[in-house]
């Protein structure tokens, strides 16, 4: 499934999710990807939270020739937001990748706080086209209320499963998308730039239903 992309520059992808569910790793596949294909890309280090998060952020971008904005740590994560998205409208660059620190989607200030830094990022130029639920496929029926507290904070618009080269399934996804229409749009397979794939609900479905008979 194509990400969408918006009718002016700069196009802004915001990944959401809770901690350690591989949101800064899908973004750093993600710029290969972009930038493979001619786009340029920003990379907005939105996780102020975690020491070295921006760091992390960084060495993706450098792979990849993606530029990073960043800010101080603690700081407010909607300012380095719309501060990446005005660099990017400056220099004309195609795409804004933003990061946000992982949080529980029970804590309603932090969800309070993405929801800001979801509106704030739709103020300058360009558009939010895409908000990107990272879910790890190992995530049982507590994916559900995952997808229900983020869509409700910021209107997931898919969802990214990770962690598939595991022996998880991730069969969460079928209630997502049944009772919140919210559809798979990219697949995580492993730690590598390159271990991000499109989801194909097809091959998804023979996978979860092949008992592992070889
Ligand atoms: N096997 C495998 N590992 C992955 C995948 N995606 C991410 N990881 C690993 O999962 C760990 C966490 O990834 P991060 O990208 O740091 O996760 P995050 O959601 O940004 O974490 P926080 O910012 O702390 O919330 C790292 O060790 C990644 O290499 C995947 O598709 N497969
Ligand atoms: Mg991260």
């Amino acid at each position: 499934m194509e990400l969408a992309r918006s009718p002016e520059s700069p196009t802004i992808w915001l990944f959401v999710g809770v901690n350690g569910v591989g949101k800064t790793t899908t973004i750093g596949k993600l710029g290969r990807r972009l930038t493979d294909e001619g786009s340029s890309v920003v990379m907005a280090a939105g996780d102020t939270f975690r020491a070295a998060a921006a760091e992390q952020l960084g060495t993706w971008a450098d792979r990849c020739g993606a530029q990073l904005v960043r800010g101080a740590e603690g700081g407010d994560p909607s300012a380095i937001i719309f501060d990446a998205v005005a660099s990017a409208s400056a220099k004309g660059t195609d795409v804004v990748l933003a990061d946000t620190a992982g949080r529980l989607h029970t804590k309603s200030n932090l969800m309070d706080e993405l929801a800001k830094v979801r509106r704030v990022a739709d103020k300058g130029a360009g558009s939010v086209t895409e908000v990107l639920l990272v879910l790890d496929a190992t995530t049982g029926q507590n994916g559900l209320q995952q997808a229900r507290q983020f869509t409700e904070a910021t209107d997931v618009t898919g969802v990214v499963l990770t962690k598939l080269d595991g022996s998880a399934k991730g069969g969460i996804v079928f209630a997502i998308r049944s009772e919140l229409g919210i559809p798979v749009k990219l697949v995580g397979l492993g730690e590598g730039a390159a271990d991000l794939v499109d989801f194909d609900a097809d091959e998804f479905v023979e996978a979860l239903f092949d008992s592992g008979s070889d």
